[in-house]
């Protein structure tokens, strides 16, 4: 096989379609650089001393990981001297972070949750960095956080990092999307998927389970047709999966199919679902869109939802298209 590294990817895509211009090829790189110190410190494990409680909580009010606070300082810390960025926005933090004055500022802004599937962490189960690439509006002076409240659609580059057997790199700049996995040894990235497509059909579907007693009724409904298998109305079985960490479900679902769900349902009918939609929900979208797939909020497309704060939370629906738009299309009947 002829290896391509994440490096000659870029540059050939930037002299090709001239769709990554030098600055945003910077910040990938940089990203990627961040994920693998990531990676060795999740592989490193009880080993490093990284694994457990920090005992702080999060603007969530989720209890953080030390491996939680040390994947965001390990992203903020890379990102700041490279000159590419204009502030970034991460999951863990409450408020935007902005470029210490003492390095040049570029154009791009970046939001990340910066290590994924948080209860999966001390189990040594798959997780994830996921990010999101934005461009600072025209005539912005100091970022502030309305200039990150940009639909999806604006989104110029996401992707994700998924530490499990193997650690791989998923990235789209909105031409396809590809896939590129760590050689340890040798510390690069290697492409190893061109790409990536969604089938538009799939027998597999993506739910936590026990909150089903919460659930509103067109998600009811759609899971129990699911469940009713060949004899049901759809007229044929399906399969569950749930990992619990949404970047190694919407891995499986990219390579095989597969509708994912994080529903808004009666637990707490002020939040809308548990997922962030600047953080996870958006950049995964692109992903998914990208690969052929859709992606909603039961109502309407992710991509163009308009932000109207930094770590508001929303309905996920996503995946294979045919699953996503009839999921939707319950949601609209009455
Ligand atoms: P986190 O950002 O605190 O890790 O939460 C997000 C994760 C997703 O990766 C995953 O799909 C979901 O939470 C799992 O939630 P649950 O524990 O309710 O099944
Ligand atoms: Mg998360």
């Amino acid at each position: 096989m002829k290896r391509i590294s994440l490096t000659q990817y870029l540059v050939e895509e930037q002299r090709l379609n001239n769709s990554i211009p030098a600055e945003l090829r910077l910040l990938i790189e940089v990203v990627a650089r961040a994920c693998k110190t990531i990676s060795h410190a999740v592989g490193k494990g009880a080993l490093g001393e990284v694994l457990g409680s920090a005992e702080t909580e999060n603007i969530q009010g989720e209890v953080q990981k030390k491996l939680d606070i040390l994947s965001n300082e390990i992203l903020l810390e890379a990102n700041e001297w490279g000159g590419h960025l204009a502030a970034m926005a991460s999951e863990e933090m409450e408020s935007i972070h902005l470029i210490p004055n003492r390095y040049p500022k570029g154009e791009y802004m970046l939001l990340f949750d910066p290590l994924d599937g948080s209860s999966n962490i001390d189990v040594n189960v798959s997780i994830g960095t996921i990010f999101s690439v934005l461009k600072a509006p025209d005539g912005m002076a100091t970022p502030a956080e309305k200039d990150f409240l940009q639909a999806g659609t604006k989104q110029v580059a996401a992707g994700y990092a998924l530490y499990g057997p193997q650690t791989m790199l998923v990235l789209t700049t909105g031409n396809g999307v590809n896939c590129f996995t760590l050689d340890r040894e040798m510390g690069s990235w290697v492409l190893t998927q061109r790409n990536m497509t969604i089938p538009a059909d799939t027998q597999e579907f993506a739910i936590n389970a026990s909150n089903t007693r919460h659930w509103y009724p067109p998600v009811t409904r759609y899971v129990n047709e699911m469940l009713a298998g060949s004899t049901g109305v759809r007229g044929k079985n399906f399969n569950m999966r749930w990992i619990a960490s949404m970047v190694a479900d919407v891995h499986r679902i990219l390579n095989r199919g597969g509708i994912f769900m994080y529903p808004a349902d009666a637990r707490e009918p002020d939040k809308a679902g548990k997922l962030r939609l600047m953080y996870e929900a958006n950049p995964m979208s692109l992903i998914i869109e990208q690969a052929g797939g859709a992606a909603t909020n039961g109502q309407q497309r992710m991509l163009d939802i308009q932000p109207e704060k930094l770590h508001q939370r929303v309905a996920v629906f996503l995946g294979s298209k045919n699953e996503v738009e009839r999921v939707t299309a319950y949601h609209h009947e009455k």
